[in-house]
């Protein structure tokens, strides 16, 4: 945990943020073991990612409120007996977490039911977050007396608002463990470079990328990619065996010990080597991450980025004679989105998609922005103007999707813009994808995390070794 006195000042923040605007209390369900496929047989335990911020306390079954009328605010939670020692051994009391916390009142798990019921008697306003598991919808429906859809109808805006706010903005204690995130993610990118050649399977590569968060005593920030196959966005099958003249995409990424995420990608040939056709459109990539990288700064709309890159990365696939037409036309028709069909990036934090639960309308996009219709664009998780202190993702992309190319073909879609008879020549290349992750500092970015080889000649560097 950070020092107590983090969480006591994260707490009056967003009580400042709140009251006297807003009157009623302040809901915070933390997670639940998760069960596999019995009770006691569980998932590894994640904490929730807005209970750790406020509270630090990763422990399953606590819940917790703050009362907007007098900041007091309430852990609820089961204290340790002697069944649990047994099983688990001794562990910290209530009490002790609430102080290391901050100071928090404690109060017994059946209590918070009876704090809600008494609220809603007396037409007290309950904030509560969107909820994503089962069991704490369950939770709120037995509490609140409510259906599902009228819960999710009444989550509090003032209260997401608020709680994006802070999140949002990466103090520098926050900054230390995503530094620490994104540094052991580098190592984990550069152990997938040092090990995979062809004989091989993507499964063995995978296994000694996550070893490296493993040894550390942390774990990976969501499963890892790994695939020849790249062109599959989120393919979380490892089973292909690895043959020369293939290319490997590996997106991966660490927790920190405080559960902060990295989250960053590399592309590299299975052969010591880039072909000549990988690396044409490697090198396109990297350029569509150098423009957006020249332009991330406070102020800027990450939409713009986005478009910018997308604009760099055409003008690339046009002088390789994969595109054609007038540039700016392109752009504007989303004529690229048949390579490309992500967004830049995403904001990162706690969560690798930072916040997501809360709902990407408030963290990714502000007012000024709604969300585009256009393959791509609408994917893009983060349009809005940035600001000093963000954490984000730049991950520009080039895949060869040939059920994709082939239905644009069919209705001539873009065919102003796109030499289809070209693309039938990439229809086994599979994708590029190259990720970082960055600080948005006052003038500029920073990269977060010791480096990992990016550019071509780096790449081949550090794949000489998987060979000697
Ligand atoms: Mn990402």
């Amino acid at each position: 945990m950070f020092a107590p006195d983090i969480y006591r000042q994260r707490r009056s923040a967003l009580l400042s943020l709140l009251s006297p605007a807003n009157q009623g209390l302040l809901l915070f369900l933390g997670n639940e073991e998760s069960p596999m496929n019995y009770r006691d047989n569980v998932y590894k335990f994640r904490q929730d990612s807005t209970f750790l911020y406020f509270f630090g306390i990763d422990r399953p079954g606590m819940n917790a409120t703050i009362d907007l009328a007098d900041g007091s605010a309430t852990l609820y939670g089961e204290e340790m007996t002697i069944d649990h020692v047994i099983w688990m051994g001794p562990q910290p009391s209530l009490q002790e977490l609430a102080e290391s916390s901050g100071g928090l009142n404690i109060a017994t798990p059946e209590a918070l039911p009876a704090r809600i019921s008494r609220g809603i008697g007396s037409n007290e306003p309950l904030h509560y977050l969107p909820a994503y598991r089962g069991d704490s919808i369950l939770n709120l429906i037995r509490w609140c007396g409510k259906s599902q859809e009228a819960l999710a109808a009444g989550v509090s805006e003032a209260f997401i608002r608020a709680v994006v706010a802070l999140r949002s903005i990466k103090s520098s204690e926050e900054l230390v463990q995503l530094e620490q995130a994104c540094s052991r993610t580098a190592t984990m990118h550069i152990t997938g470079m040092k090990t995979a050649k062809p004989g091989l399977r993507e499964s063995d590569v995978m296994a000694a990328v996550r070893r490296v968060p493993l040894s550390m005593g942390a774990d990976t920030s969501f499963p890892i990619i790994c695939s020849k196959r790249g062109e599959v966005l989120h393919n979380h099958h490892h089973d292909n065996l690895l043959r020369s003249g293939d290319l490997l995409l590996l997106d991966a990424g660490s927790e920190s010990d405080l559960h902060y995420a990295g989250d960053m990608t590399r592309t590299f040939p299975v052969d010591a080597t880039f072909t000549q056709k990988q690396r044409e459109i490697y090198e396109i990539v990297l350029g569509g991450m150098e423009t957006a990288f020249g332009m991330i700064k406070p102020g800027i709309a990450y939409r713009d980025v986005h478009l910018a890159a997308a604009r760099s990365m055409t003008e690339g696939l046009q002088q390789l004679g994969l595109m054609k037409g007038d540039l700016d036309e392109s752009v504007a028709a989303g004529a690229h989105g048949v390579f490309f069909p992500h967004g830049l990036g995403h904001m990162m934090g706690l969560d690798v998609h930072d916040m997501e639960d809360l709902g990407e309308k408030y963290v990714g996009y502000t007012d000024e922005f709604t969300r585009s219709t256009q393959l791509g664009l609408k994917s893009l998780r983060l349009a809005r103007h940035l600001q000093e202190g963000f954490v984000l993702t730049v991950e520009p992309g080039i895949y060869f999707i040939p059920p994709l190319i082939e239905k644009w073909k069919a209705t001539d879609a873009h065919s102003a813009f796109i030499n289809y008879d070209k693309l039938e020549a990439y229809y086994s290349f599979g994708g590029v994808r190259i990720e970082d992750d960055v600080l948005v500092t006052k003038d500029g970015y920073k990269i977060l995390g010791t480096p990992a080889p990016k550019s071509v000649r780096e790449v081949e560097e550090m794949r000489q070794e998987a060979f000697s």
